[in-house]
């Protein structure tokens, strides 16, 4: 996370969804972007929650990346809170496999929107690279890794073999 300021907010209901939300943080190193990773609990710390989502525009805070399962009220309580962009990850869940956790986050009323990604490990990295993204609009050198990230991309797909002609 080093000693920048962090642009970045990564936060998560419980320590149970850094399990999920560590991909976005291995995208967010990759990237060199500042970030900070918090456990804030819509339900269990609802106090901390409100702090958080009030003071961090004030601190410096670019994006919110929030993670949560099953309820997962944190991204949109967040989004209510401030007019940061909030990308919503919805953590796998054990009975409902994350399907909760989808339409917790994506059914927002109108006004108050939360960028919903898909559930699990995919939707993190992705958030990742939408906060970069977003961050990239203003920021050149981060445009052009998002740039150099898209053609290492394409390059992998078109490189790719079949283990049987290895
Ligand atoms: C949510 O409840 C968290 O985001 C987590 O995904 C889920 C279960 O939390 P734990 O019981 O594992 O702490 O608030």
């Amino acid at each position: 996370m080093g000693t920048l300021a962090p642009r970045v907010g990564l936060i998560m209901g419980s320590i149970s969804d850094w399990k999920i939300l560590k991909g976005a943080s291995v995208v967010l190193e990759r990237f060199g972007v500042a970030y900070e990773k918090r456990i804030v609990s819509a339900h269990r710390t609802p106090d901390l929650l409100h702090d958080y989502a009030r003071e961090a525009k004030g601190r410096g805070i670019e994006v919110i990346i929030a993670g949560a399962g099953g309820a997962a009220h944190l991204p949109g309580m967040v989004a209510s809170m401030t007019t940061i962009p909030v990308l919503g990850v919805p953590v796998p869940s054990t009975y409902l496999k994350g399907i909760d956790s989808l339409l917790s986050i994506v059914q927002m009323p109108k006004g108050v929107p939360v960028a919903t990604f898909s559930i699990g490990e995919s939707g993190a990295e992705n958030a990742a690279l939408f906060a970069i993204s977003l961050l990239g609009l203003s920021d050149q050198t981060l445009g052009d890794q998002l740039i150099a990230y898209r053609k290492s991309l394409t390059q992998s797909v078109l490189d790719a073999s079949f283990p049987e002609d290895e």
